[in-house]
């Protein structure tokens, strides 16, 4: 057995530290895996889902050759050179004809792998694309906008140093999404001193831990969050000074709030007045409360309004700004962006926000006759016709495209239906980093080291873009030049001056710069870590804007030097790095709005006060709520392709009540037919008492057609509507599939 070699467990956002042994033929394979105790955020913390990461790297339906696809239908392997003359061909065609604007961009990165967005800009300012948008766009685009307008930036809750903390509509115990989280929740949930509430129709591993568990009727968290808002106002628990001293707009924000009938709204969201009256003299009974809010209202009816009045519970509170509450974290690379509305989209005026746009109307921008349609796409490291709603009409909008090209590691769902297919490493074969950073005060970034040797028929997402910028004959080759010999004669202090010049002379530069730091920087980087070139000018951009925070961290000096010493840090820490120490001012000092945090949201207060019911579910043709993607044991988006890797309920039953199942005369391991709007699917049932009548679920990441033909479980977007979305971020209502639920005989 090999020693044990550092990495990251690439399934979730929070991509805990790992350590490998590999074995098998010519060490290809990973044989065991344990936490990595080096790491800063994990700690040596590993939830069960990393045990199957080599069902990742060693997966089925590899991609190892670039692929074109003829006219019949079937997939051709040709070579690098041709691939890429052909490709730049096609997509400069598209761009000559129409404009590069009718080239859509979609993806950039997964669960852990976020450097190839940042090398993607290039080939995108080459071929002028204007429109992208990423799986962001159908979750979290609406509270990205409503923290844009409130904070000015994105925020985060501190649950480390947190004495309450709020669950809505997030199941951390199965998704993550805090370090160390099913740790974190049995510490937390065995302190008497601090209390959990959760906020979730089912009775989900973390509300089994909570010490309040709100069990809201499902898709009326709108009614339930504007409730308890409205309880701060009238029982006056809202801290007036700290609002009058921070904040703007409270007296709006009273008027509106006072008269919320609160008794009516308990009752639409299935609660008690008095319960719902209990937790809120909570929340505003601490001074350390954390909120975290996520699919299950994100994905849900009314989701920017529910986030909006979740992060007005919380400001009320006075929970901004301190540890143990909300923050702004430091960020090497804010994907969040500045969640402002920065246009609309060509075909539907659909919003973009935080460029992003909304992925419940991409197909609708293609499927058209209008001029502006998108002609092309490119599709890196995501699966969208698995993942976004309504796949038959995504799949119908790809074949309606001149040129697709999907970048790889898998024949996934979505490389099916592309012109191009090109194979690249595995994040197991490059370095490879996440951008998913917030945590504060102490913020880490962790480049990883690859594992194993990539086949040498595939390549980097970085060589990609430089090969495509080089072929559209956009890259500086003089410039190239002059980097190089400034890297060799004056060292890095040599190649930054020169780069910052050519920067301040050709705004070209900064659109090219990934592949130019790439193709110059790259080679001389240690390692062979070229890819991490992109990572020197954040370094650098984070020297600028927050020095006393690096300083903090150990990093003194000069903004140059800080930035050097960073870059050099993140090279040679293999386990992770801590880039940022902040203090009680910060969040503060980066909160937009001159340092006020605005109240008021005009348009979601007008939402607010045109709430209708929701119609009852238990009658009419669909009578059951279907939550179509719930995260579970066994289930990681669409990263592990072989369902072997799951140990249990492998087929992903679709959990019903045992009431409902009582009275539809079913039983556990029957097979049931979902129904909705969009189509139908087969399933094994499980009954489950966690489950509130009249709500059924399917977990997430199921359904996948191998390439052996093979499909085991229900792909939830089969039964999903591209309609049945937010009006403002235009984000599915995944929670919220009216269905009907049949026996199969
Ligand atoms: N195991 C596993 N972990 C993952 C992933 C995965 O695929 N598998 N994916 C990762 C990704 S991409 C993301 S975005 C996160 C998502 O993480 P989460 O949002 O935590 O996951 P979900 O299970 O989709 O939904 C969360 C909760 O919403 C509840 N819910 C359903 N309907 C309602 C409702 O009407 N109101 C309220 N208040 N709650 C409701 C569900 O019961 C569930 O407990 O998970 C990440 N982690
Ligand atoms: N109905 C329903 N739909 C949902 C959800 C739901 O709850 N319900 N959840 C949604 C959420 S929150 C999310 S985040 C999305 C996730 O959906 P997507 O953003 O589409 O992401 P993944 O399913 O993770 O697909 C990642 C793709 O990247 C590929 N890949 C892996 N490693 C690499 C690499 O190194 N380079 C490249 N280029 N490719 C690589 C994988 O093979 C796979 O095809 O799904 C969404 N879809
Ligand atoms: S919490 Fe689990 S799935 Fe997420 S990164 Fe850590 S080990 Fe992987
Ligand atoms: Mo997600």
């Amino acid at each position: 057995m090999s020693e044990w070699k550092v990495s990251a467990c690439i399934l979730c956002e929070c991509n805990c530290g790992i350590e490998v042994q590999l074995g098998g033929e010519n060490d290809s394979e990973i044989l065991r895996i344990r936490g990595d105790k080096a790491h800063p955020a994990s700690q040596g913390y590993l939830c069960q889902k990393a045990s199957g990461l080599n069902f990742y790297q060693n997966g089925t339906d590899r991609v190892t050759q670039p692929l074109r696809r003829e006219p019949d239908g079937s997939f051709v392997e040709i070579d690098w050179d041709t691939a890429i003359e052909e490709i730049s061909t096609r997509l400069s065609a598209v761009r000559d004809q129409f404009g590069g604007d009718k080239i859509f961009y979609y993806g950039g990165g997964g669960q852990g792998n976020h450097l190839p967005g940042g090398y993607s800009t290039a080939l995108r300012r080459s071929l002028g694309i204007r429109y992208r948008s990423n799986a962001l766009a159908q979750e979290k685009t609406g509270e990205f906008w409503v923290n844009g307008q409130m904070f000015g930036s994105h925020v985060k809750g501190d649950f480390e140093h947190c004495d309450v903390a709020l669950f809505i509509g997030k199941n951390p115990w199965h998704s993550h999404g805090i370090p160390r989280a099913r740790a974190w929740l049995k510490e937390f949930a065995k302190d008497s001193t601090r209390t959990m509430i959760v906020i979730d129709p089912v009775v989900s591993e973390t509300a089994k831990l909570a010490d309040i568990h709100l069990r809201v009727k499902p898709g009326t968290d709108a009614w339930l969050l504007a409730a308890m808002v409205a309880i701060l106002v009238q029982e006056q628990l809202y801290r007036a000074p700290w609002l009058q001293e921070h904040s703007t707009g409270l007296d709006r924000i009273v008027e509106v709030f006072s008269a919320v009938p609160v008794a009516d709204y308990c009752a639409i969201a299935g609660l008690s007045e008095q319960q719902v009256r209990g937790a809120v003299a909570v929340l505003a009974g601490t001074n350390r409360l954390a909120v975290a809010e996520d699919l299950g209202i994100q994905m849900n009816r009314h989701s920017t309004l529910a986030s909006y009045l979740e992060k007005l519970i919380w400001t009320l509170c006075g929970q901004f700004g301190h540890p143990g509450a909300q923050n702004v974290p430091i960020f090497l690379q804010n994907i969040a962006g500045s969640g402002r509305v920065s246009a609309r989209s060509p075909v539907a005026g659909a919003p973009i926000i935080s460029g992003l746009v909304p992925c419940n109307v991409i197909a609708d921008e293609i499927l058209t006759d209008h001029p502006d349609r998108y002609r092309g796409m490119i599709v890196e490291a995501a699966n969208p016709v698995h993942s976004l709603a309504d796949t038959q009409r995504f799949i119908e909008a790809m074949e309606n495209l001149d040129t697709v090209v999907v970048i790889d590691v898998a024949m996934s769902e979505t490389a099916r239906h592309a012109d191009y297919v090109l194979p690249v490493a595995t994040q197991y074969e490059k370095w490879e980093a996440t951008f998913f950073n917030f945590e504060y005060p102490d913020n880490y970034f962790h480049l990883r080291k690859p594992l194993f040797k990539a086949p040498a028929t595939v390549l980097t997402e970085a060589e990609i873009h430089a090969r495509l910028t080089e072929a559209l004959g956009t890259m500086p080759l003089g410039l190239c030049e002059e980097l190089v010999a400034a890297l060799a004669s004056g060292g890095r202090d040599g190649y930054r001056d020169r780069f910052l010049q050519a920067l301040a002379e050709d705004s070209q530069v900064s659109d090219l710069a990934p592949v130019i730091l790439y193709r110059t920087l790259g080679p001389g980087l240690p390692e062979g870590a070229d890819v991490a070139a992109v990572l020197w000018p954040l370094a650098l951009g984070l020297a600028m804007r927050e020095p006393a925070a690096l300083e903090r961290a150990g990093f003194p000096g000069t903004a140059f030097e800080q930035a050097d010493a960073l870059f050099d840090a993140i090279l040679s820490s293999h386990s992770g790095t801590i880039f940022a120490r902040d203090d009680e001012a910060g969040s503060w000092s980066r909160l937009g709005n001159e340092g006020r945090i605005n109240l008021v949201i005009e348009d979601l207060l007008a939402e607010l006060q045109q709430l209708v019911e929701p119609p009852e579910q238990n009658s009419g043709d669909f009578p059951f709520v279907l939550m179509a993607g719930e995260r579970r044991d066994y289930s990681a988006n669409t990263i592990y392709r072989d369902s072997s890797w799951r140990r249990k309920d492998a087929a992903g039953s679709l959990r019903m009540s045992p009431d409902d199942a009582e009275k539809m005369g079913l039983c556990s391991g029957d097979q049931v037919l979902i129904t909705t709007r969009a189509g139908s699917a087969r399933s094994m049932l499980e009954v489950n008492d966690r489950m509130l009548p009249g709500h059924v679920s399917l977990p997430n990441g199921f359904g996948l057609d191998n390439m052996d033909g093979a499909r085991i479980g229900v792909a939830p977007n089969e039964l999903t509507s591209l309609d049945d979305r937010d009006a403002f971020a235009g984000t599915p209502w995944h929670k919220f599939v009216p269905a009907r639920i049949e026996a199969v005989v």
